[in-house]
């Protein structure tokens, strides 16, 4: 049996464990094998050779670094994210905080250049290079998607990345800029040192791609944290609690959390790849058998969104939904 070639971590906290990675250049029915692995078992892989040319989030990332590196007072006309737009320290409408600040847009070009009015004194640039990163990204995750179809045998192959590319879908664009927080030391465990607190991600799939300072961590099912090492060069992908819904719960969405560096700000850009609003979650006929019956009820993207925006950001959303 192929394992996904795994990328060795060692840390004072966790034995050494692999990261499953993905290179999406090999031989399609093996890239299919290791995904479908890598969804199972941690809902979370790395891929490589994905085709995005470096400056696309080059980029987007120069962007972000010249809004973040302004006066507050210049940044808060971009906020507050409820929920769109520029915020600091607020992590949605309950209470949870992190030690980070962000954009977080809608992914279309009419909301991501109405939002570059307040972002950038460049709005047009801002809105271009806003604009190619989704475009890419987008084309990445329905590729992903069409590889995860494939693997689980469902007979539409573009079930899942047709809920993506529908032009009202309800995908998201957001970067977090996580400020070096000098006073705290590796493995504190005061708030301080919290960037994003423990959480999976509501929506289908996440692509993820960082500068290159560590911070980002996933839970194992054995509940064991695992440290990912950053890689500007590639893309992470989360399985969302979507997805895990859509399959019958054969792909789990992963829990992961940030946690603050003391020498160096990171920089994480998140696609968070999401159907349209009014479309039914419900697992796919396929992986629904007399020996796996529905673990869901059946609910829409707009439902799931209301139940999350009324939870913690910690809190498992999946659970009002379960049979
Ligand atoms: C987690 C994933 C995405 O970042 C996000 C987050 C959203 C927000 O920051 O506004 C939420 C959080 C996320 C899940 C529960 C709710 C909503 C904050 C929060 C407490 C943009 C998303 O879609 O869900």
């Amino acid at each position: 049996m192929v394992m996904p070639s795994p990328t060795p971590v060692r840390t004072r906290k966790t034995k050494a464990v692999g990261i499953p990675a993905v290179d999406l250049s090999l031989n399609r029915s093996l890239v299919i094998e290791l995904i479908v692995k890598a969804c199972e078992d941690y809902g979370f892989f790395k891929v490589t050779n994905h085709g995005i040319n470096k400056e696309v989030a080059a980029r987007l990332e120069g962007e972000a670094a010249e809004f973040f590196a302004k006066p507050a007072n210049e940044k808060q006309r971009a906020g507050p994210a409820n929920p769109f737009g520029y915020d600091c320290k607020n992590i949605g409408p309950n209470g949870d905080t992190g030690e980070l600040e962000y954009l977080l847009l809608q992914a279309n070009p009419l909301h991501i250049s109405e939002r570059s009015e307040t972002i950038s004194s460049d709005p047009i640039e801002f809105s271009r290079a806003a604009n190619d990163y989704v475009k890419w990204v987008r084309e990445l995750t329905c590729e992903i998607l069409d590889l995860m179809a494939e693997g689980l045998w469902v007979q539409d192959k573009h079930v899942f990345s047709q809920l993506i590319r529908d032009v009202h879908s309800d995908s998201l664009l957001r970067i977090n800029h996580y400020p070096a927080v000098k006073e705290i030391r590796e493995w504190d465990s005061s708030p301080k040192a919290i960037g994003f607190g423990e959480h999976s991600d509501p929506q289908i799939l996440t692509i993820l791609r960082s500068n290159d300072v560590a911070g980002l961590q996933i839970r194992l099912q054995d509940a064991l944290w695992v440290p990912v090492p950053p890689d500007p060069t590639g893309f992470y992908v989360i399985v969302g609690d979507a997805l895990q819904v859509l399959t019958n719960g054969r792909f789990t969405s992963v829990r992961h959390k940030v946690l603050a560096s003391s020498h160096k700000a990171r920089m994480s850009m998140m696609y968070f790849g999401a159907p349209k609003l009014n479309t039914w979650i419900t697992p796919l006929p396929e992986l629904v058998t007399p020996q796996n019956p529905s673990l869901y009820k059946a609910f829409t993207w707009s439902e799931f969104k209301k139940a999350a925006y009324s939870l913690r950001l910690g809190d498992t959303r999946l659970d009002l939904f379960g049979n």
